[in-house]
C-alpha cells in the first residue's frame, strides 16, 4: 500500500449479533483492497469478527487481515493518531479521546457517519447531510446504504458477480460444496432451503410445511437459533427424517463462505442486514426476518422493502412473496400461524421459477447503482472540493 495513501479509520461497536461487525469488516475490506486505502479497522469485540473469520487471533491487539489492520478498540489516543477519514458504522461513537484529538488534529479529519440500511423513501433525503458537532469544530455527515441512485448503495466486492455466476453454472463447483459442507450431495430435484433467523422464528412450521410438499427438501442451518430448534425438534439428520425432509445443522460458516451457501440454495432465509443484502446478491428468492424493533417499527422498513423488491412481480407473484415474510415476521413476533405460513410457502414454491427469474432481475438492477464503499471514497474526495 502507497505510504501516501490515505489513512482510513473504520470504528465498529457491537450491538449484538454478528451484523455490524460483517458489514464493517466488509466495507474495510473494500475500502483497502479496492480502493487502495490504509485501513484500520477498531473493535470494541474481535470475538465476533472470529466467528466470520476463523484465522483472527484473539489475542492481538493489532493483526493485518486481507490488507486491513485490525485493532482492537483502546481509550486513549493523541491526535498523530487520527485518520485522515474517520468512519463511525451504525452511530457506534468513537472513543472520547480519539473526538478529542480529531479536534486537535490539522486538516481536521473528515466524518462520516456509516447509517443503517433501509428501503424507506425518507433515506434519501437525508443521504450525505452534515451534522455540526455541538461543542467541537467538527462535522459529521451522515451517509445512507440504499436501494436507489439518491443513496449510497451497497457493498458490493468486484469479482463478486462473476464468482457467483461460475459456482452457480458449475455443477461440480456446487458437489463439491455440499460434500465438504455435509458429506454427501443432494438427491436430484431436491429443493435447497438455508435458514438464518433471529429467535421464535417458527422453524417448526416451516419444516412441516416443507413435509407436505411432494418433493425432497433439504434444509441448512448454520448454528444458531434455527439450528437450536431444529436439533430441538429431532429433525436432525441422524436423529430422524420428517417426511422428505432431511435438516442439516452445520458449523457457523466463515462469511466468505456462507455466500457460497446462498448461491447453492433454491431459497434462503436471511436476517438483519448483511445476510439480507447477500441473499440479493445470491439472486435466488428469498424470506428476510427483520430485526425486530421496538413498537414494530421494523414493520415499515419491511414494508418499505417489499414495496420495492415486488414493483418488478406480477400482482399474484408479489401477493405470495408478501404473504410469506409477513406469516414468517409475524410468526417471530409471536402471531405464529402454521396454516398461513404452510399455504404460503407451498405457492412461494410453486412460483419459485418466476422468483427465481425475479431475483436474478434485481441482482442485475442493483449492479446498475454505485458500490458502496466506492461511493464512500468519492464523497470523501469531494469533502474536500
Ligand atoms: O447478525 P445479524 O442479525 O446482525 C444484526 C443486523 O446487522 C442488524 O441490522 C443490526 O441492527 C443488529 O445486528 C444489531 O444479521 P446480519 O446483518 O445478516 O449479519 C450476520 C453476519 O454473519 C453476516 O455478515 C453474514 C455472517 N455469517 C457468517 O459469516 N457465517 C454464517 O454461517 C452465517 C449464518 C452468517
Amino acid at each position: 500500500m502507497a505510504e501516501h495513501s490515505e489513512q482510513w479509520d473504520v470504528f465498529c461497536r457491537v450491538v449484538d449479533n454478528f451484523g455490524d461487525v460483517g458489514v464493517s469488516w466488509r466495507l474495510a475490506r473494500l475500502l483497502a483492497q479496492e480502493q487502495g486505502k490504509r485501513v484500520r479497522l477498531w473493535l470494541d469485540d474481535p470475538g465476533v469478527l472470529a466467528r466470520m473469520r476463523p484465522e483472527v487471533d484473539l489475542r492481538a491487539e493489532s493483526q493485518s487481515l486481507e490488507g486491513v489492520d485490525v485493532r482492537r478498540m483502546r481509550e486513549s489516543f493523541t491526535r498523530d493518531d487520527v485518520a485522515d477519514v474517520v468512519v463511525e458504522t451504525f452511530g457506534c461513537d468513537p472513543p472520547e479521546a480519539y473526538v478529542l484529538a480529531m479536534a486537535a488534529r490539522e486538516p481536521r479529519p473528515r466524518w462520516i457517519n456509516l447509517e443503517y440500511l433501509s428501503a424507506e423513501e425518507w433515506i434519501e433525503g437525508s443521504h450525505a447531510l452534515p451534522s455540526p458537532h455541538p461543542r467541537l469544530p467538527l462535522t459529521k455527515h451522515y451517509f445512507f446504504p440504499g436501494f436507489t441512485r439518491r443513496t449510497g448503495g451497497l457493498l458490493r466486492e468486484a469479482d463478486l458477480i462473476a464468482r457467483r455466476e461460475a459456482f452457480q453454472e458449475e455443477p461440480g463447483a456446487q458437489a463439491a460444496f455440499w460434500t465438504s459442507l455435509v458429506g454427501v450431495v443432494p438427491p436430484g430435484g431436491a429443493l435447497k432451503v438455508s435458514l438464518f433467523t433471529y429467535d421464535a422464528a417458527p422453524v417448526a412450521p416451516l419444516v412441516e410445511a416443507c413435509a407436505a410438499l411432494e418433493m425432497p427438501v433439504w434444509i441448512i442451518a448454520p448454528a444458531g437459533f434455527a439450528a437450536q430448534t431444529l436439533e430441538a425438534s429431532g429433525e436432525h439428520r441422524d436423529a430422524e427424517r420428517c417426511g422428505d425432509v432431511e435438516a442439516f445443522v452445520v458449523p457457523f460458516l466463515p462469511q466468505d463462505r456462507y455466500d457460497e451457501l446462498l448461491w447453492a440454495c433454491d431459497v434462503n432465509f436471511v436476517r438483519g442486514e448483511d445476510s439480507f443484502v447477500r441473499a440479493q446478491w445470491a439472486a435466488r428468492p428469498f424470506v428476510w426476518h427483520i430485526y425486530p424493533q421496538a413498537e414494530g417499527a421494523h414493520r415499515v422498513k419491511l414494508a418499505a422493502f417489499l414495496a420495492r423488491y415486488t414493483a418488478g412481480l406480477g400482482s399474484k407473484g408479489a401477493a405470495n412473496v408478501v404473504a410469506l415474510w409477513e406469516a414468517w415476521n409475524r410468526g417471530a413476533e409471536g402471531a405464529e400461524d402454521p396454516a398461513a405460513l404452510g399455504a404460503a410457502w407451498e405457492r412461494f414454491i410453486d412460483e419459485r421459477q418466476a422468483l427465481g427469474a425475479h431475483a436474478r432481475a434485481w441482482s442485475e438492477t442493483l449492479q446498475m447503482q454505485p458500490e458502496l464503499a466506492a461511493a464512500l471514497v468519492k464523497f470523501a474526495d469531494n469533502l474536500l472540493k
